[in-house]
Order: C-alpha cells, then sequence, then structure tokens
C-alpha cells in the first residue's frame, strides 16, 4: 500500500509552450514527438547510431556541417535542402550509420528536448519504445513529465496519446499520482484510442500531413509498438543510449493497445 506522499508525479504537458508551466518541478522529463523525430533518434541509437546532437536551427545544423559532421535537417517534414538527409527512421537504419555522431534538427522535437535540457534527466519516448520505457520509469520512480513536442505549439493527438499510455501504465501501478487535467485528458483519450489506435490516428493533422509528403511508411513505422528496446538519454546536450538492463520483472510493463492497432 502507497501513502500519497510516496506516490511520485507524473503528468502530461501537450506543447513545448506550456512548458514553463511546469518547469523545475519534475526529476525527469520524457519528450515525445511520435512524428517523426523521437521516434527516429530512438531507432537511430538502436541501429548503432553512437551520438545525436540536437540543435534548434537549421543555421546551427549548417555550422556543424561545415566542420564535417554528419547532419540530419527537417522542416515542415520535408529534408531542408544541402543536407544528408531528414528525420526518416529508415535513414538510420543504415550499416553505415554505425557508431557515427549524427547532427539533428527538426521542426519541433530537437526545440523541445533542448527546452528541457537543464538539471533533471531528460529521455526520449516513443510508441517504438513504450514498454521498455515505461519499465524503466516506473523503476526509477521519479517526479515524471511528459513534454509532448506538438506541432507549432499546437497539440497534436499522436504525442497525446503516446503521453497518455505513459500516464496510465505509471498510475495503475499506484505508485505515481497526478493532479492536472491535461494528465486526466490524455489518459482518456489513450484508452479511447487504445482498441483502435490507426483509424483514431487517421484523424490527426499530422499523419494527413505526412502522408502528402509520400512518407507512408515511414508513418506506419512510427506508430508501431514496442519494436526497439531503447531510451535515448540528454547527456551534455548530446543524446546517447541509455545502459539499461531490465532485472525487475514485478513490473513486466504491457501497455494494452488492441493487436489490431499495427
Ligand atoms: O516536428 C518534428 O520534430 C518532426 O518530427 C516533424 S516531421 O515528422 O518530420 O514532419
Amino acid at each position: 500500500m502507497h501513502t500519497t506522499s510516496d506516490k511520485k508525479l507524473i503528468e502530461v504537458c501537450y506543447t513545448p509552450g506550456q512548458y514553463p508551466l511546469y518547469e523545475g518541478k519534475f526529476d525527469l522529463v520524457v519528450v515525445i514527438d511520435v512524428l517523426r523525430a523521437t521516434s527516429a533518434i530512438t531507432t537511430a541509437l538502436h541501429y548503432g547510431v553512437e551520438k545525436i546532437i540536437p540543435v534548434g536551427t537549421v543555421e546551427e545544423a549548417r555550422a556543424f556541417k561545415a566542420k564535417g559532421y554528419i547532419t540530419a535537417a527537417e522542416r515542415d517534414g520535408q529534408v531542408v535542402e544541402g543536407f544528408d538527409f531528414g528525420n526518416s527512421p529508415y535513414a538510420f537504419m543504415d550499416e553505415k550509420m554505425k557508431g557515427k555522431t549524427v547532427v539533428l534538427t527538426t521542426t519541433n522535437g530537437t526545440r523541445a528536448i533542448q527546452l528541457a535540457a537543464s538539471k533533471c534527466t531528460v529521455v526520449m519516448g516513443c510508441l517504438n519504445n513504450l514498454d521498455f520505457l515505461c519499465q524503466w520509469l516506473i523503476e526509477r520512480h521519479e517526479n515524471t513529465l511528459v513534454l509532448a513536442s506538438g506541432w507549432k505549439d499546437k497539440v497534436n493527438l499522436e504525442d497525446t496519446i503516446c503521453g497518455g499510455a505513459i500516464a496510465n501504465t505509471l498510475l495503475e501501478t499506484r505508485r505515481f499520482r497526478s493532479n492536472e487535467d491535461s494528465t486526466v485528458a490524455a489518459k482518456f483519450i489513450y484508452r479511447s484510442a487504445r482498441e483502435h489506435l490507426l483509424s483514431f490516428l487517421r484523424a490527426s493533422s499530422h499523419r494527413r500531413r505526412l502522408i502528402q509528403l509520400n512518407i507512408q511508411q515511414d508513418v506506419k513505422y512510427c506508430l508501431t509498438l514496442n519494436t526497439v528496446p531503447c531510451i535515448p538519454v540528454l547527456k551534455d546536450g548530446v543524446l546517447v543510449r541509455l545502459d539499461y538492463h531490465p532485472v525487475n520483472t514485478e513490473y513486466a510493463i504491457k501497455t494494452p493497445f488492441s493487436s489490431h492497432s499495427n
């Protein structure tokens, strides 16, 4: 039995613009950008990219490129002219990327990562690492904020569902609590969506945006659950793979989603 005072906070912040309302009150921030930044970063580190340097602007990325770094830049879903590639998870699955350092800037995701970069622990979440991440978050048992990247400071559905899934899973352990209606709403949106994730997300604005760019393969990949047991963590401004090998099977996490979701 856990008393309220033992319980740690889990809250969901919908956009980087709202982050100042939560800043400084949490030990750990999980940045989410399901389509596609945190899915791409998690995939990259899982497939062997050694480090990712997230930068906020295309100009910063250009400065790294001039110094010889491999650089990836995405704006409005497209690869920015002059860069090696953009934000597709598939770009990072290449054998040639193993052991490499990549500099990355994206429309919303890298901005959220930079905002969160502070004294607290910052990790990346997505649907691809959902259960592995939840297991680690439960073991860590710290005051946790999910920071959704949204789209240009507007709420988006896919990050809200992923944030709601994390909150729901942590709250069900009864070792976490939440105070905010944003968390309650994200949890209920996830519960309404989990039986038919793809049809629910068919309505999402960003999915429609990406489909117009003809990158359905990326969208399908990013909406697939539990494909990469990897948690990217920010260390001195650089994203690396967290050294986590679960030993505690007490919380063998299985976040409920219908098998038809995939
Ligand atoms: O906004 C971002 O950070 C991107 O992930 C957007 S996109 O999926 O590349 O369009």
